[in-house]
């Protein structure tokens, strides 16, 4: 099974990080984390990017926040496919790493989750390795099936509720 990388930028993106590590975990996807700067260790952006589809990786998942480049960097030095994950880390409330994301010039493309969207950066990952894993692509219909079933109790609850109706 091929593996997921999920990159952060910094030590402190790693809690609002955590959510899509959770997530790969419940899919038993086989991941590694790292934590790498596209400003304060580039080379290190640049090497890891290079060999990631040679270590195995599949996709990479690039979380960072403020000017938010590592998704587009690691982008430029892989044909993986990455997604970027927004940080909320500054006075931006993480529209700024939002735009530093998705605004990539052609030829180099990014997929990107919402602001804080850890769970869904590592769902887009399963279904990107679920392509070609069955196993993956299980987990992922019996995940949303578990997903529908809990919205429709929810209705259902709804509905009984009589100091609302
Ligand atoms: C970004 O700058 C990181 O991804 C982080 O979200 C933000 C702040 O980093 P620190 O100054 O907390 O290390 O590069």
């Amino acid at each position: 099974m091929k593996k997921a990388a999920v990159i952060m930028g910094s030590d402190s993106d790693l809690e609002a990080v955590s959510g899509a590590i959770k997530q790969l975990k419940y899919f038993g996807i086989p991941y590694e984390a790292h934590i790498i700067s596209a400003h304060r260790t580039p080379y290190e952006a640049e090497q890891f990017a290079s060999g990631a589809r040679d270590k195995g990786f599949g996709v990479i998942i690039a979380a960072a926040g403020k000017a938010a480049h590592l998704a587009g960097v690691i982008a430029a030095y892989t044909t993986l496919p990455v997604i970027g994950l927004p940080i909320k880390s500054s006075t931006m409330d993480g529209l700024d790493s939002l735009l530093s994301i998705v605004q990539m010039p052609s030829g180099v493309p990014v997929a990107c989750v919402a602001i804080g969207g850890a769970q869904n950066a590592a769902i887009l990952a399963a279904q990107i390795l679920g392509v070609s894993d069955e196993t993956i692509a299980g987990k992922l219909k019996t995940f949303k099936a578990e997903m529908a079933d809990s919205i429709k109790a929810k209705d259902k609850d709804l509905q009984n509720r009589t100091d609302i109706f």
